[in-house]
């Protein structure tokens, strides 16, 4: 097939849906997965040349969907639980050959994705791009809202609560983390990675050198000393115009055809691990245009130059 990177061709995709938004101040991102599913997007990655199936949509338990309205210490619980299911799926498809897209769900499912992936390459070193407005990077020490989808990046890093630290702590070492993107966060995470030395591509940084120099960095970096590196995508860190489908709106953000240009610089990397796309809220959406972006982010980054129109 013309244009389609036989190494993913031949691993097929395993779509991961992790339906849950117990993570956020806001739930609705727990409707993302199905939503996308029902949508076909399995159908128009077949169209794009993917191999692409479901193999998991991981949801809280009974109890947690019984008792929605439960208070903050046991949101930490229900993310904990969901974040160790998604572990084992991202880990299973791992096994099996299959390679993993993730979809949220709010941010916080971080830790159960790069937390498998680190149980699936059996603790070899591995390096992260994190497109997303946010820095993500809260302990309960110094988080404003104690929502667990702010401390994802910090647990991978190995700093947070044990219950998390059980699934994803350490899966990440500082120099082989790098965000894109970052233009709201508070001085508490940010002194964290300040003081891991970890490199945060920040938008005035993507405005002023373009995204492709930025994503040719980056990919330096996270690939210096790793053998493989996945990429994560935090719908918000674009610009509310071309992503209207999100909870956490940050004006002045990544767009869609620079992002879709910087995808396919990764595209046919045979060290691409893994890719997470979160916080697709589908009741915000307008007409489907970040349900397609969510489709072509996925296209780009596997298939060069096979993204429709
Ligand atoms: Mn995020």
């Amino acid at each position: 097939m013309d244009g389609v990177d036989s190494f993913v061709s031949k691993r097929r995709v395993a779509l991961i849906g992790a339906a849950s938004g117990w993570g956020a101040g806001f739930r609705q991102t727990e409707n993302g997965p199905p939503a996308l599913r029902d949508l076909g997007l399995a159908r128009w990655l077949g169209r794009a040349g993917l191999v692409a199936g479901w193999t998991a949509m991981v949801e809280p338990s009974r109890f947690w969907r019984e008792h929605p309205h439960l208070e903050r210490t046991h949101v930490f619980e229900e993310v904990a639980e969901v974040n160790g299911a998604l572990c084992r799926a991202v880990c299973e498809a791992m096994a099996a050959g299959r390679f993993p897209v993730v979809l949220g769900g709010d941010h916080s499912i971080a830790m159960g994705t790069w937390g498998g992936v680190a149980r699936g390459l059996e603790r070899a070193p591995f390096g992260l791009l994190w497109f997303d407005a946010h820095l993500d990077a809260h302990t309960v020490a110094t988080t404003p809202s104690m929502n667990p989808h702010g401390m994802p990046a910090a647990v991978l890093l190995g700093h947070g609560e044990p219950d998390f630290l059980a699934i994803g702590g350490g899966a990440l070492r500082p120099e082989h983390l790098c965000y894109i993107g970052a233009r709201s966060f508070e001085p508490g995470e940010h002194a964290l990675l300040e003081r891991l030395g970890v490199r945060i591509f920040y938008m005035d940084e993507v405005h002023r050198r373009g995204l492709g120099s930025v994503v040719e960095e980056a990919l330096q970096i996270v690939t210096d000393g790793t053998v493989a590196f996945g990429v994560t995508i935090d719908l918000d860190g674009f610009d509310p115009l071309d992503a209207p489908g999100i909870g956490l709106k940050e004006p002045n953000g990544l767009r869609r055809g620079e992002m879709l240009d910087a995808l396919g610089q990764i595209a046919r990397r045979p060290d691409l691990c893994a890719l997470e796309i979160v916080e697709y809220i589908p009741e915000f959406d307008e007409g489907m245009r970040t349900a397609r972006l969510v489709r072509d982010l996925i296209a780009a980054a596997l298939v060069r130059a096979a993204v429709p129109a």
